[in-house]
């Protein structure tokens, strides 16, 4: 028997220019239709812009590995940005071990313990911000509602936590090529890079923090002090910007459907929906990469060993083979299977942290605001993985 295959789609758009960051979703259709398999000939990489692809490349860790890097870069033939990550950038068995350490801290009935100092929190910030009736939900609230309960959940040093977002961003534009949003985000980096080295350490962290749980459960699990230290920066890489852009995105979708914002006022167990929602619908985490570590085939295409390949979760989430009307925001659909916390064994660790700050947020909106729209234009924060407003200026009825 012979087996055919057929040559990738090649694409001449630049997935990581300023207007497809500005506006990634204007492209999306263009290259889930341009075939199962792409292929990027400005930067050498393969990519999978459909539901089934993404999810194949995902699940089959083996063949499409993180230890050679997330990003564009290959570890194996570039050095990496940073020491790379024991969890994002690690693959079996070694990141059975590390996840593991890390699952422990993330637990459900610790965080749920947390909840009600969040709600208190998300009261006060939602009333200072709406009062006026015009405020800026990005930096009036996504913003201030992480920066208020991440760093003292983790036990963070009180001084220089405005490190925190800067070092996050540089996290995430470094997954992609060295563009000027990249070059940018690097002046004056290094002191950022400093304070977060020295507040992932043991004796900078507070007691009864979670950042000292990880610590404890990983000596527990037999790792090193430097090694805890790297989770730790797990911690803070991925805790921050991520839940900002995810809360600050879903509001600025309630922003423009009046309708959804009427529903969730009327029946609050769609809040929880309405997140999941938002996370297929306007993602924050667009990409990410995974390297072939055999040659196989993918989507009837054959692919190398040593292959990069860039899954593009955004665009999976609103492939017309596995959603209805996709492109809608309809916050009472059945959203499992959505990869906006990715998928297979590397899928979001802090996905319930997220989760319930985002409910809780909103929760609190929708306790004080009985509708709200666009006071004006947002403004987009480009960035190489995160979809990122950096305003979001609102008009607000109060309740
Ligand atoms: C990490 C890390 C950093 C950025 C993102 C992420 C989405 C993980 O250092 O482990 O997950």
């Amino acid at each position: 028997m012979t087996v055919t295959t057929s040559e990738p789609a090649s694409i001449a758009l630049d997935p990581f220019c300023p207007a497809f960051l500005a506006d990634p979703y204007a492209h999306h259709a263009t290259l889930r239709e341009a075939g199962p398999v792409l292929w990027f000939p400005r930067y050498g990489v393969f990519g999978v812009a459909r539901h089934a692809q993404v999810q194949q490349v995902l699940t089959d860790w083996q063949t499409f590995c993180s230890s050679r890097g997330v990003g564009l870069a290959d570890f194996a033939r570039e050095t990496p940005f940073r020491t790379p990550s024991l969890l994002l950038e690690r693959d079996p068995p070694l990141h059975r071990q590390t996840r593991s350490v890390m699952n422990k801290v993330v637990a459900l009935p610790r965080l749920k313990a947390l909840a009600q100092g969040w709600r208190s929190v998300a009261a006060e910030l939602v009333e200072a911000a709406v009062k006026r009736g015009r405020f800026d939900a990005v930096t009036q609230l996504a913003e201030l509602f992480p920066l208020r309960i991440f760093p003292d959940m983790v036990g963070l040093p009180p001084d220089g936590r405005d490190h925190l977002l800067a070092y996050a961003t540089s996290v995430f534009n470094a997954f992609g090529p060295r563009n000027a949003v990249f070059e940018q985000c690097l002046v004056g980096i290094e002191a950022a890079q400093a304070w977060i080295a020295d507040a992932c350490r043991y004796q900078n962290l507070q007691p009864g923090g979670w950042g000292r749980d990880v610590h404890d459960f990983g000596r527990e699990a037999g790792l090193a002090e430097p090694e805890c230290e790297l989770l730790v920066r797990s911690l803070l890489s991925a805790g921050v910007d991520t839940t900002i852009n995810g809360i600050g995105n879903m509001i600025h979708a309630f922003a423009r459907h009046p309708e959804a914002w009427a529903a969730v006022r009327s029946d609050r167990s769609l809040v929880k929906r309405a997140f999941e929602e938002a996370l297929r619908w306007e993602g924050t985490a667009q990409v990410f990469f995974r390297t072939t570590t055999r040659a196989v085939e993918l989507g009837g295409v054959s692919l190398p060993e040593g292959a990069k390949i860039v899954t593009l979760l955004a665009a999976a989430n609103r492939d017309p083979r596995q959603w209805n009307d996709p492109d809608q925001f309809v916050i009472t659909r059945q959203t499992s299977g959505h990869v906006g916390f990715g998928f297979g064994i590397h899928q979001c660790l802090g996905q319930m942290i997220a989760r319930q700050e985002a409910e809780i947020v909103l929760d609190a909106l929708v306790d004080r605001v009985a509708a709200l729209r666009l006071a004006a234009p947002p403004t987009r924060r480009i960035n190489n993985t995160l979809y990122a407003l950096a305003n979001l200026p609102l008009e607000v009825e109060l309740a």
